[in-house]
């Protein structure tokens, strides 16, 4: 812990890094994943359950905590960490990319984003000044700038147009930031898939002196190899010494990958969603709960894990649950899931520790390949 917001690199392995923020509400240990928080909660799992998986921090979103319960009702209850009872480090996406992709009737310009809520058709704005309040009104500990975020494939005018206006609205959320000990507002890179337009995203953010930088606009339909290439590409742009985030991203070969990179920081609706969906991630790959080769199954999904969920539970009992539709079923496979990416997280930051990054690579890669059987 800190009394202000620091990054300390503390190995590094190939391009992969191991390192800490360290911030008055707790220390992240990076390369990180961020469990998706959206609303206050990360859905069907106990906040204590996300922590004691090894969440260093969770994620929350601006768009669907404005619309409910509103950002002045939970600044006037204390405050995110207070409400939702999660006392350790938060981040929260600015808006930008939900508005996109939930919100209706959204029209966009230099001001920025008026749209309809996915809920009950109320209209709404946010503009980089607003959502930097609102992240403040939350009390987030980790903010992030309003951008653009356009979906692939897509024109280079377009691209260019949106990575510009990006860029503005990274002075204005700075501007409206200000200095805040302890806290701390990201930059977002954007630039789509074409490697100028994002090496002058990155390079005029890397200027503005930020305290750490994302890369956005990735994922958005592309291949990953057009993902790899372009962090190939533009992250010697960014200082080595701040953080870097990869947002919304990914799967777990999708971090490894990423990881590899030289990226500290991940968010993704995968385990949680996936969970709920009875899908379960493994040390041997992807297992579909739902299929009914696992109904007589005593076995429990890994019985080397230290999470219960994936340990102590039948896959029968699990597929009888997922094809019930209960709600334990949710509740079981998202606990298996957040633990399990967590514990491909403290795989790499100990290898990377240890000068072994690659060989630990392969090695995960090998369980993976075995599949489950
Ligand atoms: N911008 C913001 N949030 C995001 C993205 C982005 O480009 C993405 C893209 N993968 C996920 N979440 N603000």
């Amino acid at each position: 812990m800190s009394e202000s917001f620091e990054f300390k690199l503390l190995a590094t392995d190939g391009l992969a890094r191991r390192g800490e923020i360290s911030m008055p509400r707790g220390t992240i240990r990076t390369p990180a994943f961020m469990p998706v928080g959206t609303g206050g909660t990360v859905k069907a799992m106990y906040l204590d359950q996300v922590r004691d998986s090894g969440a260093d921090i969770i994620l929350g979103n601006v768009y669907h905590l404005m619309l409910r319960p509103g950002a002045e009702r939970v600044a006037r209850l204390g405050g995110l960490h207070e409400f939702a009872r999660w006392p350790h480090p938060i981040l929260t996406d600015s808006g930008g990319f939900q508005v996109m992709s939930l919100a209706n009737l959204r029209k966009l310009d230099e001001t920025g984003v008026t749209f309809r809520s996915h809920i009950d058709g109320s209209a709404h704005a946010l503009t980089p000044e607003r959502s930097i309040e609102i992240q403040g009104l939350l009390d987030s500990d980790i903010q992030m700038q309003l951008d653009e975020c356009v979906r692939l494939p897509a024109e280079r005018a377009e691209i260019e147009r949106a990575m510009e206006m990006s860029l503005r609205w990274a002075e204005r959320s700075a501007k409206a930031f200000g200095t805040q000990k302890g806290k701390a507002m990201f930059g977002i890179v954007q630039g789509g898939d074409v490697p100028d337009l994002r090496l002058r995203s990155a390079q005029r953010l890397a200027a503005m002196d930020l305290k750490g930088y994302a890369m956005g606009g990735l994922a958005v339909g592309e291949p990953q190899a057009v993902m790899l290439k372009t962090l190939d590409e533009t992250l010697p742009a960014l200082p080595t010494e701040k953080p870097r985030y990869l947002m919304g991203v990914g799967t777990p070969d999708d971090i490894v990958q990423s990881v590899a990179r030289g990226i500290d920081m991940f968010d993704c609706v995968m385990p949680t969603r996936a969970g709920r969906h009875g899908l379960a991630f493994t040390r041997f790959g992807k297992v579909n709960l739902k299929n009914a080769r696992h109904a007589d199954d005593h076995r429990p999904l890994d019985e080397a894990s230290d999470c219960s969920a994936t340990r102590d539970y039948s896959r029968a009992y699990l597929n009888h649950l997922v094809r019930s539709d209960e709600l334990l079923g949710a509740m079981l496979l998202t606990w298996n899931n957040l633990a399990y990416y967590q514990t491909l997280m403290a795989g790499m930051r100990a290898a990377i520790s240890a000068g072994t990054f690659e060989a630990h690579v392969a090695e995960v890669r090998e369980g993976w390949a075995r599949g489950d059987l």
